[in-house]
């Protein structure tokens, strides 16, 4: 018999760090349960999780609300002098954990501080009796990190160490599905430096890039470049400011966050015009575009299956690509501080991020910048 030779195909690529989804988004906050609070009733997530004293804790507290596959986590210090407590003063209330859920928690610490990250948390399993949890995890830019969550078929309803939280009063949801993308701020020149980082050390790949030219108005300008993971479920837009004529968003979020940090939470509806209706009942504030951007509407963007009245009445944003359109709306910051904000995105079809509504956003942007005064 003839022997069959095979011939070894090594893949051109091979992704070193596969990612399965967002695992959980956490914030360290002034009051926690107050947050959690806000997130349930303004924003329609559910209770889901909780640790603190209650459970064994003694620094910190911890409360994890749910909404289809957004987990947000709002953590607080129980006490003075604590690493909480210093971000909470250095950023104000402010994304810290930016966690990733993967197969393999060990492998992607070791894949990725072999490229250059700098350790965060050694790999460590987690137990109790509803299974392990492995996670580790890495520095990224300011002091944001990123968390790797391998579950071990985990049954449990968070992580280890975490109880069940059922309040008795669960407000609805309001149609948010997944983090569709998550936006980190980055100082003056940076950006190719976090670009590279995510290239390098996380093997993710440059979606899509623009320049000043794209994202300046009269007043502002930035830059900003999309990075994406191998199966391109996981989107990081990084921004730096860019000189114009006055200070930058990106510069005036740098001055109050006291850093590189995240921007914006763009999470995905099915139902946009429900979902923010919904918002807005329940006191989420948006910015403000001029009627007059939606009166040649039609023409930029063709064909939509919505209403336009109902857009214009609700402050919704449209832009059509080749493949397709969105729809999208951003809240105003939800800090006191002009930081953190919130995208709420339907895509239909458009894979892009909406560079035809640059110019109208950043314009009501520079609107609330003049009445806080910082423009
Ligand atoms: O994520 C994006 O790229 C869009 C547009 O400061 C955007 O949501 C870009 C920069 C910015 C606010 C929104
Ligand atoms: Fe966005």
């Amino acid at each position: 018999m003839e022997a069959i030779t095979e011939l070894a195909i090594e893949p051109v690529h091979t992704d070193f760090l596969p990612i399965n989804g967002m695992d959980y988004v956490e914030l360290f906050v002034g009051n926690a349960l107050q947050s959690a609070h806000y997130f349930q009733n303004a924003f329609g997530f559910q209770p889901l999780a909780m640790a603190g004293l209650e459970t064994g804790l003694t620094d910190r507290e911890s409360y994890v609300v749910i909404q289809d596959k957004i987990r947000l986590v709002f953590t607080s210090p129980l006490h003075g002098g604590t690493s909480i407590g210093e971000h909470i003063d250095r950023h104000g209330d402010g994304v810290q954990v930016i966690a990733l859920w993967v197969d393999d928690a060990t492998s992607a610490y070791q894949q990725t501080t072999r490229r250059g990250a700098s350790s965060f948390l050694k790999p460590v399993t987690e137990q109790d009796e509803h299974g392990q949890v492995v996670r580790s995890g890495i520095h990224t830019y300011g002091d944001t990190v990123h968390i790797f969550v391998e579950r071990r078929d985990y049954s449990g309803v968070f992580l280890p160490g975490f109880i069940e939280w059922k309040p008795a009063h669960i407000p609805t949801t309001t149609g948010l599905r997944y983090i569709d993308h998550m936006v980190g701020n980055v100082g003056w020149n940076e950006m190719n430096k976090w670009v590279k980082f995510y290239e390098d050390v996380m093997g993710f790949t440059t979606m899509v890039s623009f320049d000043d030219k794209d994202i300046s108005t009269e007043y502002t300008a930035l830059m900003s470049k999309v990075m994406s993971n191998g199966n391109g479920r996981i989107k990081f837009p990084i921004n730096e400011p860019a000189e114009g004529k006055k200070k930058s968003q990106v510069e005036e979020y740098l001055h109050f966050y006291g850093g590189p940090g995240v921007q914006h939470i763009a999470v995905n509806t099915d139902h946009i015009i429900e979902t923010v209706r919904t918002l807005r009942e329940r006191g989420v504030e948006f910015l403000q575009v001029p009627a007059s951007y939606y009166d040649d509407l039609s023409e930029r963007v063709g064909q939509i299956d919505e209403e336009i009245r109902a857009l214009r009445e609700l402050g919704i944003l449209v832009d059509r690509d080749e493949e397709g359109y969105l729809l999208q709306i951003f809240t105003k910051p939800i800090m006191p501080r002009p930081t953190l904000f919130f995208e709420i995105i339907q895509r239909k079809g458009a894979r892009s991020f909406g560079k035809g509504n640059f110019k109208a956003l950043f314009e009501a942007i520079e609107r609330e910048q003049m009445l806080r005064g910082t423009l």
